[in-house]
């Protein structure tokens, strides 16, 4: 059981990343969260789209079904796209420069079609033109950028003049196992829809490693992807864009690895912009953020965000921020030295309010939950286990309702979990207060390992 979990995380460790030790927080105070980004936050902002849809999904296609599968092997999540017949191969060629391949990928990336499937062969192409790709496939007839089976594909950009790739009005895409590096924004996504980005790494950017803020956008899969390294602004994924001028909606983040976000302005983990909905944040590693490892606002009376399963290791900020309009469940919160393990306050218009957070286990040396304006209704935290060093909830309650919840003097009560988070196992010890300490009422059927809850209710994200 607990070893899917450690399965997903050698997977992780196999970069060749061991950064167990935290890096050493020197940080003044920080802002407290009010993360107000400026208004332009790209120097090389994508051309105004002339037919902006007002009604991001009136009529959605059909629900490709995903199918979560963290812990197994394949993706942790799969949207089912249907593979593409037509493969085109570019092989890199060594006769002529980086450079002059990377003018080849642009050309056969902005040459894409329904049905295309893109194969590519090993070696660094290196970008010095717009790429731009407005690919539009179909449910029966999709697209697909991939690197060949044992290929190292890097796509290159030097500098930050401008983007890496845009993706600009796309569909049915799927874009895996490349290395992206460099440029402005990594990935700027841009009035698209059902795009499927699995198993990429992206780092080095001279900004937001992955963006969809400019047009609408829905049903984007970021899944078991490799983020790291970002500078100014610097998130892994900015998703919807400030006081809701445009949406993201049921898009997946899932089973992705995200750190080393500090060297930032910004550097959030996962940023789910004000009016963004039904998006699920589910089965990622985040540690070292500059900003929250999770920042969600509200969804302003739409369908909930759900935000379960991550573990989050030593973030600068809160390990998740939230405003209202969300699930939290099952994370792993460990140790946000300058915040608190959870922090729910109001933001760009989102109050409190609509928020579910249950069997979450957080040990920080701050307060576990910090909150204000938590007079809003449906407010629910319950079984949870906090273990602080500093008091375990910090501001007023309100109305929210209490319940189920454990608090420890001591990491005792679990087989091996350390607040330096070198040890990550939070599965309860038979006979600490955690075993059989949840309530019923506020039970979720399964735990951080996607393990069905058995006998006893533990509190919590691990069932014992
Ligand atoms: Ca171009
Ligand atoms: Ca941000
Ligand atoms: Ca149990």
């Amino acid at each position: 059981m607990r070893e899917i979990r450690f399965r997903a995380l050698w997977r992780f460790w196999s970069f060749g990343l061991v950064l167990f030790t935290l890096t050493a927080c020197t940080a003044s105070v920080l802002p407290d969260g009010e993360n107000e980004d400026p208004p332009v936050e790209n120097p090389n902002p994508p051309a105004p789209d002339p037919d902006p849809d007002p009604d991001p999904d009136p009529d959605p296609d059909p629900d490709p079904d995903p199918v979560p599968n963290p812990g197994g092997d394949g993706p942790t999540m799969d949207p089912g796209f249907a593979v593409p017949a037509n493969v085109i191969n570019l092989n890199y060629d060594d006769a002529l420069t980086s450079q002059e391949n990377g003018d080849r990928f642009e050309q056969a990336m902005e040459s894409l079609s329904a049905g295309d499937r893109l194969v590519i062969s090993s070696g660094t192409y290196t970008v010095t033109g717009r790429v731009s790709v407005s690919a539009n496939g179909t449910v029966n007839n999709t697209i697909s950028v991939e690197a060949g089976e044992g290929e190292e594909v890097h796509i290159h950009r030097d500098g930050d003049s401008q983007n890496l790739i845009d993706i600009d009005n796309a569909s049915y895409l799927t874009i895996k196992g490349i290395e992206w590096s460099g440029g402005s924004a990594g990935i700027r996504i841009i009035n698209c829809d059902y795009l499927f980005f699995y198993n990429n790494e992206v780092h080095s950017t001279g900004d937001a490693a992955v963006t969809a803020n400019s047009g609408n956008t829905s049903y984007l899969y970021f899944v078991d992807n490799h983020i790291h390294d970002t500078t100014s602004t610097g998130e892994a994924f900015y998703l919807g864009a400030n006081n809701a001028v445009s949406i993201t909606h049921h898009t997946y983040v899932v089973g992705n690895y995200i750190h080393d976000l500090q060297n930032t302005d910004q550097g959030d983990g996962v940023e789910i912009k004000i009016g963004s909905y039904a998006c699920v944040i589910s089965d990622n590693v985040i540690e070292r953020t500059n900003y929250p490892g999770i920042l969600v606002y509200g969804t302003n009376g739409r369908e909930r965000n759900v935000i379960e399963r991550n573990i989050i290791v030593g973030c600068r900020e809160s390990g998740i921020q939230v405003a209202s309009d969300a699930l939290i469940r099952n994370n792993l919160i460990i140790d946000s030295p300058n915040d608190s393990g959870i922090r729910s306050q109001s933001h760009q218009g989102a109050t409190p309010g609509n928020l579910t957070i249950v069997h979450n286990t957080i040990i920080t040396s701050g307060p576990c939950l910090s909150v204000s304006s938590w007079g809003g209704d449906n407010i629910v935290f319950a079984n949870n286990v906090l273990y602080s060093q500093g008091g375990e909830i910090s501001g007023n309650t309100g109305n929210a309702t209490l319940s189920g919840n454990v608090f420890l003097n001591d990491l005792t009560a679990f087989e091996d979990l350390k607040l330096d988070g070198t040890a990550r196992n939070a599965t309860p010890k038979a006979g600490s207060p955690i075993i059989g300490a949840g309530d019923a009422t506020y039970a979720e059927d399964k735990d951080l390992n996607n393990d069905d809850r058995e006998g006893t209710l533990e509190s919590g994200a691990v069932d014992g």
